[in-house]
């Protein structure tokens, strides 16, 4: 953890009952940030036995624990989750089973280049989709606009604030934008999403000036036959009023394993006004006749190209 939360002292003693957040997780420990400060965690046998998943306690949890010694503790019981970001894992015979990443997620930074890697609307698409599935807050960082001009960084984004989402154009070369994000992340506990080189771990290490987050060359090479993308760790911002990220490679392997293709309408949120106006019950707005939203595509108020891949997802094209 950082060296601000070692350094500071525990007041707490033995026997005494704590509430905090699980920031880091790594086999069987649990480090939680208390009001008395940071304690390493075993959870209880109890909290075991009741519930025999490795979900049982996650990163942003909020927790009850017991003080063992200075900074030793152990988890007495986990708080019920506000939301959470879970993705598929494998479960018992062969079948899938939810595995819980992040507790009590506030928002879902999705960050996206302008160019280097090119932008991918089909994937920003999807992550939204993801997002309004699971009801989790999204903001959309595009970065890297000093590679290309305002006029073309708007036509790559315009759509999505037009249907309601907050986009902020950012660059760590010019400083474009960092305050909003930092405004964006404080007092929150957000997940930073977004393919390897977007610039993730710059834009965080720029908001947050002493994060050194690896970025660039020697992230890559560290990622780099890490096939398992689990955060394990939620970073303190030192904001005002807090705030905490998970800067992690990748939700994509969250997938829309549990998404029936009934709920994906809603979750395009441009669509939802029309969905109760369409001629069929169940409509899937591909092929139906008299459908509310095929004639608000061809009158201009839904956009073509999100409604493209819409048609796509829904065909299962990935
Ligand atoms: N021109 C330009 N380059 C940037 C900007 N932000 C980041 N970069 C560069 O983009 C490359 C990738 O940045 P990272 O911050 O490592 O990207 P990341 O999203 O964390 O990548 P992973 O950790 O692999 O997922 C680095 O070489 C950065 O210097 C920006 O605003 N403008
Ligand atoms: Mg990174
Ligand atoms: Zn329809």
């Amino acid at each position: 953890m950082s060296s601000k939360t070692e350094a500071s002292t525990p007041t707490a003693t033995v026997g005494d009952r704590l509430n905090g957040v699980i920031l880091r997780a790594q086999s069987g420990f649990f480090w939680v940030q208390t009001d008395a400060g940071m304690f390493e965690c075993r959870l209880r046998g109890k909290l075991k036995r009741e519930r025999q998943t490795t979900d049982l306690a996650v990163i942003g949890d909020e927790v009850e624990i017991s003080v063992v010694s200075p900074n030793e503790g152990a988890v007495e019981a986990v708080l019920p989750r506000r939301s959470k970001l879970a993705r598929r894992a494998a479960g018992s015979k062969g079948a899938f089973k939810e595995d819980v990443m992040v507790a009590n997620v506030d928002q879902v930074l999705l960050v996206f280049a302008c160019a280097q890697p090119a932008f991918s609307p089909r994937m920003l698409d999807r992550y939204l989709v993801i997002c309004e599935y699971s009801d989790l807050e999204v903001v959309i960082v595009a970065t890297k606009v000093d590679l290309v001009a305002a006029e073309q960084a708007e036509a790559l984004f315009s759509v999505y604030t037009s249907i309601g989402y907050p986009v902020i154009y950012a660059s760590t070369q010019t400083g474009q934008g960092i305050e909003d994000v930092r405004r964006a992340l404080a007092d929150k506990i957000s997940v930073v999403t977004g393919k390897s080189g977007v610039g993730k771990s710059s834009l965080l290490n720029m908001v947050r000036p002493g994060l050194n987050l690896v970025t660039g060359a020697v992230s890559e090479l560290l990622s780099k036959g890490r096939h398992t993308t689990t955060v394990a760790e939620l970073l303190p911002l030192d904001l005002s009023g807090g705030g905490y990220v998970a800067d992690t490679p990748g939700i994509r392997e969250i997938g829309l394993w549990n998404l029936a293709p009934e709920a994906l309408d809603w979750c395009y949120r441009e669509f939802r006004p029309y969905l109760d106006e369409c001629y069929f019950a169940g409509c899937t707005h591909v092929h139906e006749p008299n459908c509310a939203v095929q004639a608000a595509v061809k009158a201009g108020t839904i956009d073509e190209r999100r409604y493209d891949s819409y048609v796509k997802l829904r065909a299962g094209d990935e």
